[in-house]
């Protein structure tokens, strides 16, 4: 197993953090230099996590920034656009002026991502903790002044995304997933079918990559854009849209992330002495883990999406199906997803060339090893599986996840996602989440 070497170590260090020093716009850090200039969502919170182990008011800086965009609703948006950029679609395209509940002062896409963000600031709380002083004060201030602003966030997904309380969080668009193009996504995308009323566009993405092989196809794009003028002509209300939209599916690693969040944002709230909103953190936590854990597939040990227009699960084997590990309550299952993840389908396939969660099993039909999130490698997702891990007792797989995550980044180029069977960088490089979790990794 890699073990890297107090030479490896300085220099990712120094590396990422002039990667994440690079991509520093004052008080948010954009996502990449080029392909994505602006500040998205769940991006931030792994940015967050990375740069506390430098410096906690800038990584605490970095939330208080993307919570400036936070929807009346308590929606925290997707992407937080803080300047004019060649990024499409921007801000033209969304429209969110038709949104009574959309934030002044600063434009945003009208659709959310992963709610990673509470985990983010519990790990920005630890650090802060350990260094104590006043890092310890600033970050334990910063939890009670915005305590209802993430359950404003919680509530919103716990509310109008799942007002039939399956315990699943609806998603209106596979962008919401944070996994735009994943096989999970095929069969209710097979339902959307661009209108010939679509204002036409042009994609940018394709400029900032080397193959276009690597990003979604062009049909799959058509597709993302006619929902987003669903969204649109639904003035971004949920309940317009789920009636008129064509997208709208049960997401269990968005519920497994909120279960996980509402649990960590009920502790933060009690050892500070907060007492509104613990109890319904901690019914939100309860009802989402519920979910994640009834859309198991007995056979698979995997946990399902459902979509919510046929009534049916989704068998993908994707990394997704690893929820239960991201929000636990069953000690059976966590073994055996344990097991399964570091086994010959998932990290152990023989050939990769790093055990590293890939984003689709090797194994499966729909493994594709250059494009996306269809297969290929991304290092933040390999983080949230060590992290699950260890907070599930797990530490001797969590830490082999860690070692290996750290052996594909020591060539410091910190793409955006790798070929996972002959480790070739794919997509941006110098991609600031990559960056961070490096930094968290070596912490
Ligand atoms: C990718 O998504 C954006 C759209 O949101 C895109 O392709 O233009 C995804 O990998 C997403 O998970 C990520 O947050 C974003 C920025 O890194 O890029």
């Amino acid at each position: 197993m890699y073990q890297p070497t107090p030479n490896d170590i300085a220099l990712m260090a120094g590396r990422a953090g002039y990667v994440l020093k690079g991509n520093d716009r004052g008080r948010f850090t954009v996502a990449s230099p080029t392909l994505y200039p602006h500040m998205w969502s769940w991006d931030a919170g792994f940015v967050a996590l990375g740069i506390a182990t430098v410096s906690v008011p800038r990584a605490l800086d970095e939330l208080r920034t993307l919570l400036g965009g936070q929807w009346t609703t308590g929606m925290i948006p997707h992407i937080l656009f803080h300047s004019p950029s060649d990024y499409f679609p921007d801000p033209d395209r969304w429209r969110t002026q038709v949104a009574a509940a959309r934030p002044a002062g600063v434009l945003t896409s009208g659709i959310t991502q992963p709610p990673i963000h509470v985990i983010a600031l519990s790990r920005i709380l630890h650090d802060a903790r350990r260094k104590g002083g006043a890092d310890q004060e600033l970050a334990e201030a910063f939890v009670v002044e915005t305590f209802p602003r993430w359950l404003a966030w919680h509530r919103y997904l716990a509310t109008a995304r799942d007002p039939y309380a399956h315990g699943l969080v609806e998603i209106h668009h596979g962008w919401e997933s944070g996994m735009d193009d994943s096989p999970r996504w095929d069969a209710p995308y097979a339902q959307v079918h661009p209108g010939p009323d679509m204002p036409p566009f042009v994609r940018r993405d394709l400029a900032h990559v080397s193959d276009p092989s690597q990003r979604p196809s062009d049909g799959e794009y058509a597709k993302y854009l006619w929902l987003v003028e669903q969204k649109v002509r639904a003035r971004y209300d949920d309940a317009a849209y789920r009636a008129t939209g064509d997208f709208v599916v049960g997401d269990v690693l968005v519920s497994a992330l909120l279960a996980a969040a509402s649990d960590l944002l009920a502790d933060m709230g009690s050892e500070l002495g907060i007492v509104d909103g613990v109890e319904e953190s901690r019914a939100i936590a309860r009802r989402f883990r519920t979910g994640v854990l009834r859309s198991v597939d007995p056979g698979t040990g995997l946990a399902r999406d459902l979509d919510l227009r046929t009534g049916r699960y989704l068998d993908v084997d994707s990394a997704a199906g690893f929820a239960p590990l991201v929000c636990g309550g069953d000690e059976a299952l966590i073994r055996r997803q344990r097991d399964l993840l570091l086994g010959p389908r998932w990290c152990g396939h023989s050939r990769l060339r790093w055990p590293v969660v890939p984003s689709v099993s090797p194994a499966s039909p729909h493994f594709r090893e250059r494009t996306y999130w269809r297969g290929p490698q991304w290092p933040v997702l390999n983080w949230l599986m060590a992290w699950a891990l260890n907070r599930s007792g797990e530490q001797e797989a969590a830490n082999a996840l860690r070692l290996a995550g750290l052996a594909q980044l020591v060539e410091c180029d910190f793409a955006e996602y790798y070929q996972p069977i002959t480790g070739e960088q794919l997509g941006s490089r110098d991609q600031s989440w990559t960056a961070a979790i490096a930094l968290d990794f070596l912490a």
